[in-house]
C-alpha cells in the first residue's frame, strides 16, 4: 500500500531538514551555471560546505542550449583535463578543439556538485546580500515564484564565509552590491564594467585572470567576471567556464 501523506512527509521533511542546515556555511554560489556548478563540486570535495542557489528550475544556465540550441559545446585543450575529472566525454573535432554533448556536461557537472555534497536548491533566487563590517557576509533569498508573481513577500537570510556571483551575463550579486555600496566593487571604475561584444580568445583568458575578488567576501567567477570587469564574450565555447569555476575554488580554499 501506498500512502500520499507518506511521499509528502518525506518531502518535506527532507528538504526542510537540509535547507535548516544549510542557514549557515561556508561558501553560497548564485548560480547553477556551468561556473557555479564546477566551483561548488571543487569546493565541496574538499569539504566545505557549499549552498548554491539557483533562480531557475533546471541546472545548467547556458550550458544545455549548446551553441544556437545545436546541443554540443566545445572546450579547449588547457580545459580538457576538467572534462576528464567529471567524466564528461568527449572527441576532437580539431588540434586543440574538443567536442562534448551538452547535456552530458550539464548533467556530469550536478551530479558530481550534488554528490561531492553541495547542497543546491533550484527555483530559488538571491536578491540581495548581507553586508557586516563594509564585508558581504551571506545572501537575502526568496522564491523566484514570488520574484515572477511579483508578490510583497518578505525574503529571509541565509550566512556564508564568502558569496561567489556565478550568475552569468547579468553578473546581478555584483550589480546589487554596486548598487547598495555607492560604487565600491573591486574594478577600476568602482561599478561594473559590462562585457563586450564577442572575442572568443581574449574572453577566455580575461575570464580566467578576472575571476577574483570584487568586493570583500564577494568573488566572480564564469560570465560575470568577464561582465564585472569588462571582458568580452565568447559564446559557446567553455573551457574558461570551467577554469574559472575551479580556480574561484582553490582561491576560497586558499582564504578560508
Ligand atoms: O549563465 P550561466 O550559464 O553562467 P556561467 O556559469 O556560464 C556562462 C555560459 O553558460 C555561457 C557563456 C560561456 O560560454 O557565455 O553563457 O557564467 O549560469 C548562471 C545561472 O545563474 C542563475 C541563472 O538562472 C543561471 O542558471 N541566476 C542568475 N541570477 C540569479 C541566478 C540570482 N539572482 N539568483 C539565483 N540564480
Amino acid at each position: 500500500m501506498i500512502e500520499e501523506t507518506v511521499i509528502s512527509k518525506a518531502i518535506v521533511q527532507t528538504y526542510l531538514n537540509e535547507l535548516l542546515e544549510s542557514v549557515e556555511s561556508d561558501i553560497i554560489i548564485g548560480g547553477g551555471g556551468p561556473s557555479g556548478l564546477c566551483a561548488g563540486y571543487y569546493l565541496a570535495k574538499k569539504g566545505y560546505k557549499v549552498v548554491i542557489f539557483e533562480r531557475a528550475l533546471k541546472l545548467g544556465g547556458g550550458m544545455p542550449g549548446g551553441g544556437i540550441m545545436f546541443n554540443r559545446i566545445v572546450v579547449q585543450e588547457g580545459a580538457r583535463e576538467i572534462l576528464d575529472e567529471f567524466d564528461i566525454r568527449c572527441q576532437e573535432y580539431q588540434s586543440g578543439y574538443f567536442v562534448a554533448h551538452s547535456l552530458e556536461a550539464t548533467a556530469a557537472l550536478a551530479d558530481k556538485a550534488l554528490k561531492a555534497g553541495a547542497r543546491i536548491y533550484n527555483l530559488i533566487m538571491i536578491e540581495d546580500v548581507m553586508v557586516k563590517d563594509k564585508r558581504v557576509s551571506g545572501v537575502v533569498i526568496n522564491w523566484s515564484s514570488v520574484e515572477m508573481s511579483k508578490l510583497h513577500v518578505d525574503p529571509i537570510a541565509f550566512q556564508s564565509k564568502v558569496v561567489i556571483d556565478a550568475t552569468g551575463h547579468p553578473c546581478e550579486i555584483a550589480r546589487i552590491v554596486e548598487k547598495k555600496s555607492g560604487g565600491n566593487l573591486l574594478t577600476p571604475s568602482g561599478k561594473v564594467e559590462g562585457e563586450k561584444s564577442m572575442c572568443a580568445e581574449v574572453a577566455e583568458q580575461f575570464t580566467v585572470r578576472n575571476t577574483k575578488e570584487a568586493f570583500p567576501n564577494l568573488y566572480v567567477c564564469g560570465m560575470a567576471s568577464n561582465a564585472v570587469f569588462g571582458g568580452p564574450r565568447m559564446g559557446p565555447i567553455f573551457g574558461g567556464m570551467l577554469l574559472s569555476g575551479k580556480k574561484v575554488a582553490e582561491l576560497i580554499m586558499k582564504k578560508i
